[in-house]
């Protein structure tokens, strides 16, 4: 079988799973949201979603894929709400989903059938979702927002976002992407990108997290940096709901 039509098996046969990968605030120390990942174990093989993500965008099957991910993460975040664990999780949304017309709508219809408090929501979104449709993504964000769910810019800093853009943007949060985050401990003018963005966004009165954290030093740096969030290696790796949940106070 071609490898779409496998993963519209897996998503038919259950071989799909999220993970979860916790972010902490850097000044409180705190661990209470996570990043959701798709995983997908193809007869006990790992396949990368940085492979099948692609295919599935260019296919169409991200369509499909991205409304059963929605609701895998919904219904963690409604369990982990009665438990009284108040978890947010922060939902990967493709290009293609956002750009649906009913996009918005199948927000406000979970959150509204799965009985979640918005603020547990998350949508980590990419720069390409939000410069390359313009005028009208900034409706999607305005109508998003509104539903008061949080979003956040993920991968920031590699694609096209000029900065005038992202002021008018009613967006929460930046994610420095991996890439920068890498070798800023070893390389003075990936430690300047970070450095700026982190003032970037404090400027534009949005949070800023760092993925890909995986040093001590690195960390140290995006503290000296103001950054508020990290998320990484050096804090966690993406692990199931039922390893995550133990990491969790309160
Ligand atoms: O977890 P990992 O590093 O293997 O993820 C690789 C890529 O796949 C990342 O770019 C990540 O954002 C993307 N990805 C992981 N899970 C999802 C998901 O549920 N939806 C979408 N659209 N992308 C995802
Ligand atoms: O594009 P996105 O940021 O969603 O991708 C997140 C990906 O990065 C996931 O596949 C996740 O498994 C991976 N990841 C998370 N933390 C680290 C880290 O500290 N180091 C590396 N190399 N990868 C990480
Ligand atoms: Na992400
Ligand atoms: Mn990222």
């Amino acid at each position: 079988l071609m490898i779409t039509q496998r993963l519209e098996k897996a998503i038919d046969d259950g071989a799909l799973t999220l993970y979860f990968q916790p972010k902490q605030h850097l000044a409180e120390g705190q661990v209470k949201s996570c990043e959701s990942l798709l995983r997908w174990f193809d007869d006990g093989t790992f396949i990368s979603p940085a492979e099948f993500i692609p295919i599935a965008e260019r296919s169409g099957l991200i369509l499909p894929l991205g409304e059963w991910v929605l609701d895998q993460a919904f219904d963690q975040v409604r369990r982990w709400h009665q438990q009284g664990k108040g978890i947010q999780i922060a939902i990967n949304i493709s290009p293609r989903q956002f750009m649906q017309p009913d996009f918005v709508q199948g927000i406000a219809r979970r959150l509204d059938s799965y009985g979640v408090p918005p603020s547990l929501i998350e949508l980590e979104l990419t720069e390409t979702s939000v410069m390359e449709t313009g005028a009208a993504a900034r409706q999607v964000l305005v109508a998003l927002r509104e539903l008061g769910v949080s979003l956040s810019i993920d991968d920031f800093g590699t694609g096209y976002s000029s900065l005038a853009y992202l002021s008018g943007f009613p967006v929460d949060k930046i994610k420095i992407d991996r890439s920068f985050v890498q070798y800023m401990d070893e390389q003075p003018e990936q430690q300047a990108i970070v450095l700026t963005i982190c003032q970037l966004a404090k400027n534009l009165g949005l949070s800023v997290i760092a993925e890909g954290v995986e040093t001590e030093a690195q960390r140290e740096l995006l503290a000296s940096f103001g950054c508020d969030y990290i998320q990484g290696y050096w804090l966690a790796k993406p692990m199931p709901a039922n390893e995550v949940e133990q990491l969790f106070v309160g």
